[in-house]
């Protein structure tokens, strides 16, 4: 027997098994991770496990993959619930920056302590918005929900082993294989030829848009290995003539803590993809939209700890206006040494970030807790810096409305808050070492 935690160790690794396969580049990723973390393991002995013992550091991925239509966004909550993974927060990377995307988003994760610490594996995921005016018109919207309507990403077979999986809470050793090989199979890159005119059509607005709604499958957007060091991961990177990103998106590397999460990436790789032709002719050709991700993760903010970092970053932006990335991360530091306090002690006085406290005799130990989620800003940045271009809106146009209801109701799941799951795994926490806990919670 396998449980939901058993699978979703396992989808894991099966799913970084395929995608090293078809994206070299992500092995040596992988591999200079291992190393960074090896190495950070035994340069700072004491702290390097504060957010994470190092055997779950180094199994920890996150994915992203992208849909079309309420339906497809059921069934990959149906798949990833047979794998104890919930549906966690609603980002919105729509809206007129140039950053702006036609999409929504969630995260799939498991949400309690315990299936964290066994494999905190979680996909970001979003959906097409297909019916936003700013993107599309009615006749676009019109042929994109016919396509969309005419695929079909998942097999039956997968959606009743993923139906049982959840139900039962374990599948048998041969359905969890069989799981196992079509859930992964779902998102390989499908060699299925791509109506050039088609996906150009759509590309010009949004390369994203083009990603999902292009194509008649899905697949792995990117896999992300966490590092201890963020910093030395991407100087080895470059070293060996990977060309990163040239921005760490999110906080700066600094002196005090770190907090919520920093993330860099290495551009697309153009990969070779089939296309049918105007004529009707199959060619070969590239398509650039799979990248690599590394990030290093720090503790959870609270409400008030993230409205802070929402108003530093604000600063960062007008300070920063018409910089580069170098002199922009000078002046995040700046604001960063200005506004965050430089300690543990410091963040937990000012009740700006989530703690676990523990009793050991008669002393209360506090840990911090590491943050599970993602960051809006940098998921758009993310998204942003593969792109080959910026696309196309018409921002004076309104915009379709979506919000974390409309996710909930799509799924036929509740979307859980995040804020909630720290609260409630820092409360437990406090009662726990109070020694008036349920021993049964334990
Ligand atoms: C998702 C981009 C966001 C992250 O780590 O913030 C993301 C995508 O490219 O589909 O993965
Ligand atoms: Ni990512």
């Amino acid at each position: 027997m396998h449980n939901t935690h058993d699978l979703r160790a396992a989808f894991s690794r099966s799913l970084s098994r395929m995608y090293g396969t078809e994206v070299p580049a992500y092995n040596t990723l992988v591999d200079v991770s291992t190393a960074v973390n090896t190495d950070y393991l035994a340069a700072h002995p004491v702290t390097a496990e504060r957010l994470g013992r190092i055997d779950r550091v180094t199994a920890e991925r996150h994915g992203a993959i992208r849909v079309g239509t309420a339906t497809e966004l059921r069934q990959v909550a149906q798949i990833f619930a047979a794998l104890g993974m919930a549906p966690v927060g609603f980002y919105d990377l729509r809206g007129d920056a140039t950053t702006s995307l036609p999409i929504v988003s969630t995260a799939f994760r498991p949400t309690t302590r315990d299936a964290l610490a066994i494999n905190p594996f979680r996909v970001f995921t979003s959906v097409l918005v297909t019916d936003d005016r700013r993107y599309f018109d009615a006749g676009l919207t019109a042929a994109l929900d016919e396509f969309l309507a005419s695929r079909q990403l998942f097999p039956d077979e997968l959606i009743v082993l993923a139906e049982r999986a959840e139900a039962d809470g374990e599948l048998g050793d041969t359905d969890a294989e069989r799981f196992l090989e079509l859930a992964t199979g779902s998102f390989e890159l499908s060699g299925e030829p791509v109506d050039r005119a088609w996906y150009a059509r759509l590309a010009r607005i949004s390369g994203v848009a083009a990603d999902i709604g292009g194509v008649r499958a899905t697949h792995i957007n990117h896999l992300t290995p966490r590092v201890l060091d963020i910093d030395d991961l991407y100087a080895r990177m470059s070293a060996l003539g990977i060309a990163m990103i040239d921005e760490v998106q999110g906080p700066p590397a600094w002196e005090g803590p770190d907090v919520l999460l920093r993330q860099t990436s290495f551009k697309a790789l153009a990969e070779r993809r089939r296309f049918r032709e105007t004529d009707g002719l199959v060619t070969d050709g590239e398509l650039s939209v799979r990248f690599g991700e590394v990030e290093q993760r720090g503790i959870a903010l609270t409400q008030t700890g993230r409205d802070l970092y929402d108003v530093m970053i604000a600063e960062v932006d007008e300070r920063s206006a018409g910089l580069d990335a170098a002199e922009r991360n000078e002046i995040k530091l700046d604001v960063w040494r200005a506004n965050l306090p430089a300690t543990e002690d410091g963040l937990a006085d000012a009740g700006l970030a989530w703690f676990e406290y523990e009793r050991k005799g008669d002393q209360v130990v506090r840990t911090p807790i590491v943050y599970e989620d993602f960051l809006p800003r940098s998921a758009a940045g993310i998204f942003a810096s593969n792109l080959s271009d910026a696309g196309s809106r018409d921002a004076s146009r309104e915009g379709a409305h979506r919000d974390e209801a409309w996710l909930a109701e799509a799924m036929g799941r509740p979307v859980c808050d995040t804020m909630e799951l720290y609260r409630a795994q820092s409360d437990a926490s406090a009662t726990r070492s109070r020694g008036d806990g349920d021993e049964n919670e334990r």
